[in-house]
């Protein structure tokens, strides 16, 4: 059951498809204060309570304990005391021995969520803007509830079957040779591979929608030969247009009015990668139109898939930040220096970038208002997102395209996926990257993961192994570094055939996991879950904050430690480890229900699969569109006749039926190919 309340006067904010009538008098469980435009909501939290929730955040699975912000923030280095990531997700499930519902703030400003920080028994969400509106959810179980809330805001993305291979990506990449020689070199050493990025330096200047003409002559020619040996190339596009007299992007949107203004009706011009930009308004259909038709040159090339960057919106720089610096520092001229002073002289130009003075300076037009960015602020990459999508399904409606950004806010699920911003070659993101996807897939970003290895800094590796090692179940499998950092394709360390033969894994898993994801995407149901979603009885499984739930059957428990060589593993119930090496090299491992301590060297990772459910492998191979996935190995640990339904499509298709590709598959313990102490494992053709 969802209830809707109204504060102020909401914005659209295009996360909601049903309309609700909104309900009188007070949220329940709440007490609501209404302070100048703030408004906050108060509740008292029991220890026993958990808080699930909030999507890109830093932090535990569980979000009780500390005090978040929604307010999307280009931040490379974040640690565990960022309060604010790349995305905005306001939706927040508490579940406790008495209580278990959810609240969706459809506020497009700052929301604080203070869960537990000022008063570790005490929760208060307080929106800075006060228009907004408040969803409170309730129903029996946790994945009941996330199952109305995603009713609520629309079903998932569907990206296409060749973005669950895996990808290659770094910051540098400049010509079509040598991204042919990152390709070359994964396909002479078998490392499977899907598709190749290229990040901001296959541009002109770093102006969108432009190619560099001697770096890529014919870019046509270059994707169709790539798309021969099954490769796909996925370009970057960020959110700023140069303001450069001439440049035909600049001018065109110019004539037609759809960059961002100033209160004096002048253009709103902020410095990123091309230099100054303008920045459409996204937040008005005619830009989002506009933008979404200079992705054609591109799509014409044959491109099937892009990421979104730069777009909440990042800003370097304004001129009027930039003098407003220069004025304090100028004033400090000529007085006595001691630190005071000169901690004032630096702060003057540590905030010049994504400052909240620039981000009041402009406004979008909603309807017939004006309406100043930073109460909408967090809109604008998943209105960017969205101009992406409606022009890919415009340009051609019967295919799926690869879509995946950085920033984003409920409703962007429907449109693309999300990767998980900046992080860095760290052990501690490693692990934050885990904790990260339960919350994502609630609010319906299923398509998700993080820079496989890291982005920042240098990687080592072991790290690489281990950060492979997760993204194998993660629908978005891409290894990124930024410029300047060790070079982190597999095949740059000595180790690269063990981490090829993690990746074998993902091939042999791939039809597994698709069918997964997209019965999951296809039920507004979760891909990955806490543990608490399926024990919610069990006090040690609600609380487990380093395993995940994957699929229907599904756990995952991956190694985030540096020199570990085997990790503590608690099972809910009687389950099944499939130990990795590679697609072809595992053990089989019945573990009854406890506390399991399990020997996993650098190159092995398991994958639980509960008892009489399956998991089918097929034979794997080096690109997602050559597998052979008609013979799979079925492997249970079962004691009755079980079934999957394993789900089967062309893999662009944009409306798929889910009835209609569904296989279903039977084993009885019978009549098992092999059986060894209970597990059974079947060759099926299908
Ligand atoms: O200011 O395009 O998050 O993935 O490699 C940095 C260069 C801009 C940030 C993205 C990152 C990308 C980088 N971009």
């Amino acid at each position: 059951m969802i209830r809707r309340y109204s504060f102020g006067t909401p914005l659209p904010t295009d996360a909601v498809v049903c309309a609700l009538p909104a309900e009188k008098g007070d949220v329940p469980y709440f007490t609501t204060l209404r302070e100048n435009e703030r408004v906050s909501f108060t509740l008292s939290l029991s220890p026993e309570d958990i808080l699930f929730g909030l999507g890109e955040s830093v932090r535990g699975v569980n979000k009780r304990g500390f005090r978040f912000r929604s307010w999307n923030s280009d931040i490379p280095s974040h640690t565990e005391n960022t309060e604010s990531l790349y995305a905005s997700h306001n939706f927040l499930v508490f579940f406790g021995p008495s209580r278990l519902f959810g609240i969706y703030l459809d506020d497009p400003g700052a929301v604080i969520w203070d869960l537990g920080y000022t008063r570790s028994d005490t929760a208060v969400i307080t929106s800075e803007n006060g228009n907004f509106d408040f969803y409170l959810i309730e129903e029996d179980s946790l994945s009941g509830l996330v199952r109305t809330f995603r009713g609520l805001t629309g079903q998932s993305y569907l990206p296409p079957r060749w973005a669950f291979g895996y990808i290659q990506s770094r910051w540098g990449y400049a010509s079509e040779d040598e991204i042919r020689t990152v390709a070359e070199e994964h396909r002479s050493r078998h490392i499977p591979l899907d598709a190749v990025c290229m990040d901001i330096d296959y541009m002109v200047g770093f102006k969108n929608f432009t190619w560099k003409p001697e770096a890529f002559p014919d870019l046509k020619r270059f994707s169709t030969e790539l798309k021969q040996d099954h490769l796909r190339l996925v370009p970057i596009i960020d959110a700023g247009i140069p303001a450069e007299e001439g440049f035909a992007q600049y001018e065109e949107g110019k004539a037609e009015g759809v960059f961002c203004k100033k209160e004096d009706g002048s253009e709103f011009v902020a410095s990123v990668w091309p230099g100054w930009c303008v920045f459409p308004d996204f937040l008005q259909e005619k830009a989002r139109t506009w933008f979404g038709d200079q992705y054609r040159p591109l799509l014409e090339a044959g491109i099937e898939g892009f990421w979104n960057d730069m777009n909440e919106p990042a800003l370097f720089f304004t001129e009027e930040g930039v003098s407003e610096a220069f004025a304090r520092a100028e004033s400090l001229r000529g007085s006595h220096v001691d630190y005071e002073s000169m901690w004032q002289l630096k702060g003057s130009f540590n905030g010049i970038g994504n400052n909240m003075n620039d981000y009041r300076r402009f406004f979008h037009r909603i309807g017939d208002a004006s309406v100043r960015h930073d109460k909408v602020h967090n809109l604008y990459g998943a209105h960017m997102t969205r101009a992406s999508a409606d022009a890919f399904r415009r340009y051609d409606p019967d295919r799926r395209f690869l879509l995946f950004s950085r920033s984003s806010f409920i409703g962007a699920h429907r449109n693309g996926g999300v990767w998980q911003g900046d992080n860095f070659s760290w052990w501690s993101h490693l692990k934050m990257a885990l904790q990260m996807l339960p919350g994502l897939n609630m609010c319906g970003f299923l398509y998700s993961g993080c820079d496989l290895g890291g982005f920042g800094s240098n990687v080592t590796e072991d790290l690489l192994t281990r950060f492979l090692q997760l993204g194998v179940f993660t629908p978005l499998m891409r290894n990124h570094s930024a410029l300047h950092t060790r070079e982190q394709e597999i095949y740059r360390f000595s180790t690269w055939e063990m981490m090829r033969d993690t990746v074998t894994v993902r091939y042999a898993l791939l039809p597994f996991l698709y069918s997964e994801f997209m019965k999951a995407a296809l039920t507004d149901g979760m891909y990955f879950r806490p543990l608490a979603f399926d024990y919610p009885e069990d006090t040690r499984a609600v609380r487990v904050e380093d395993q995940l739930m994957l699929g229907e059957g599904c756990m995952i428990a991956p190694v985030l430690e540096q020199n570990a060589v085997g990790r503590y593993v608690y099972l809910p119930e009687d389950m099944l480890m499939i130990r990795f090496r590679s697609a072809s090299d595992y053990d089989l491992v019945p573990l009854d229900k406890g506390d399991h301590r399990i020997d996993l060297k650098l190159n092995e990772f398991p994958l639980f699969v509960k008892k009489n459910h399956l998991v089918a492998l097929c034979a794997g191979g080096e690109s997602s569109e050559t597998l052979d996935d008609r013979a799979l190995t079925v492997i249970g640990r079962i004691d009755r006749e079980t079934v999957y339904d394993y789900y089967r499509d062309d893999g662009f298709s944009p409306r798929p039926d889910l009835q209609q590709h569904l296989f279903r598959i039977s084993i009885k313990p019978e009549t098992v190919c092999t059986s060894t102490a209970g597990v059974a494992i079947s060759k099926l053709l299908i």
